[in-house]
């Protein structure tokens, strides 16, 4: 049977040009930082950023804890979105291990955080509460439709940051997808950010990694926390030679990821008993509600399954798809046939 996995871009597989690179990478110890192919990886993804230096860690999970960590002491506060990927997915690392303490604000449906209410969760210099030190943005923003984040709020909130001496951090995991949609060079996106992590492994398609960026002292502080992490790698060329390949020639590519994304929602919009909102769908993220009566999302969703098409459940009535690099137009049209007969029955 036709396989058409659309739970998530963490599914891709190396392409033919990493499994090349990967077998012919130079390596040395990078605890010792001497691996040469990771030393290129992390030059190329502060170039990309805009940032003085970058440090190739295990996960995106792992390159958020580690900003947490090297931005915040234990008992600091951190200022994050209720829909944030930290807050909701990384299983309360921030409290179980970084000791710091979450303040949610919630996101608007396009993965911002009103300016106000930032502004209004800083907390003042009194004995009773915790100093604030961070802001957590998150671009593009997984649970809230993958919306990318424009520059102008970014820039509002670096602004903002600044007045008040704290810090902020992009969990960037799909930046790349968000400057792709807003047609902007990431640096616009990453300018105002003291720290960014962006992940390898999800529409860039390589099989694992994720890059801190920040300045040199960050990056130095950055380190530290990585190993106490049990995060020094040792001869991992051979991972962040696929890393450089999903850099230089997977960038280009995530338009396609979208617009396959947009063919899907469209048709989904077409077939009574889905509810689409179209206006979000700006990446390769589509969420959406089955709203025929006695269809809750996880019966629709085996249902799916049972024909070689899968997705994930996100609640009782929410379904999550998730367009990458081996989805093709042919795909979607597929999975619009199989979800047009499976609610017609
Ligand atoms: N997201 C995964 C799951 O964890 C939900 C997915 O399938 O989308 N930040 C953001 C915004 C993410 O979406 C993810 C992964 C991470 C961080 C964590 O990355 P990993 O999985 O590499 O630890």
């Amino acid at each position: 049977m036709r396989t058409v996995d659309l739970r998530s871009d963490t599914v891709t597989s190396p392409t033919p040009e990493m499994r090349k690179a990967m077998a012919e990478a130079e390596t040395g110890d990078d605890v010792f930082g001497e691996d040469p192919t990771v030393r290129r990886l992390e030059e190329k993804a502060a170039e990309l950023t805009g940032k003085e230096n970058a440090l190739f860690v295990a996960s995106g999970t792992m390159a958020n804890l580690v900003c947490q960590l090297t931005h915040c002491g234990r008992g600091d506060e951190m200022i994050l979105g209720d829909q944030s990927h930290i807050f909701y997915y990384e299983q309360g690392g921030s409290s179980a291990l970084a000791g710091v303490h979450p303040r949610t604000v919630p996101n608007l449906p396009d993965g911002r955080i009103p300016i106000e209410s930032i502004e209004l969760a800083i907390r003042p210099k009194d004995i009773h509460f915790p100093k604030t030190r961070l802001i957590v943005l998150e671009n593009t923003h997984n649970r809230c439709s993958g919306s990318p984040i424009p520059p102008d709020y970014m820039e509002k909130a670096g602004t903002l940051a600044q007045k008040h001496g704290v810090s902020v951090h992009i969990d960037g995991a799909r930046i790349f997808n968000a400057a792709a949609a807003l047609e902007v060079d990431v640096k616009k996106l990453t300018g105002p950010a003291d720290s960014v992590s962006f992940c390898l492994s999800k529409g860039l398609a390589a099989p694992v990694g994720s890059l801190v960026c920040g300045s040199d002292s960050f990056i130095e502080g950055a380190v530290r926390q990585r190993k106490i992490l049990g995060g020094g790698m040792r001869q991992t060329g051979v991972i962040a030679a696929a890393g450089l390949v999903a850099l230089t020639e997977m960038v280009g590519r995530l338009a396609d990821d979208h617009a396959n994304c947009r063919r899907l929602a469209e048709g989904f919009a077409n077939i009574p008993g889905l509810s689409v909102n179209l206006d979000l769908v700006k990446t390769n993220i589509l969420f959406f509600d089955p709203i025929k009566e006695n269809l809750p999302a996880d019966v629709l969703v085996n249902a799916l399954a049972d024909n070689g098409v899968r997705m994930l459940a996100l609640g009782p009535k929410t379904i999550r798809a998730v367009t990458h690099y081996h989805i093709q137009p042919d795909d979607i049209d597929y999975v619009l046939n199989v979800m047009n007969r499976l609610l017609s029955k």
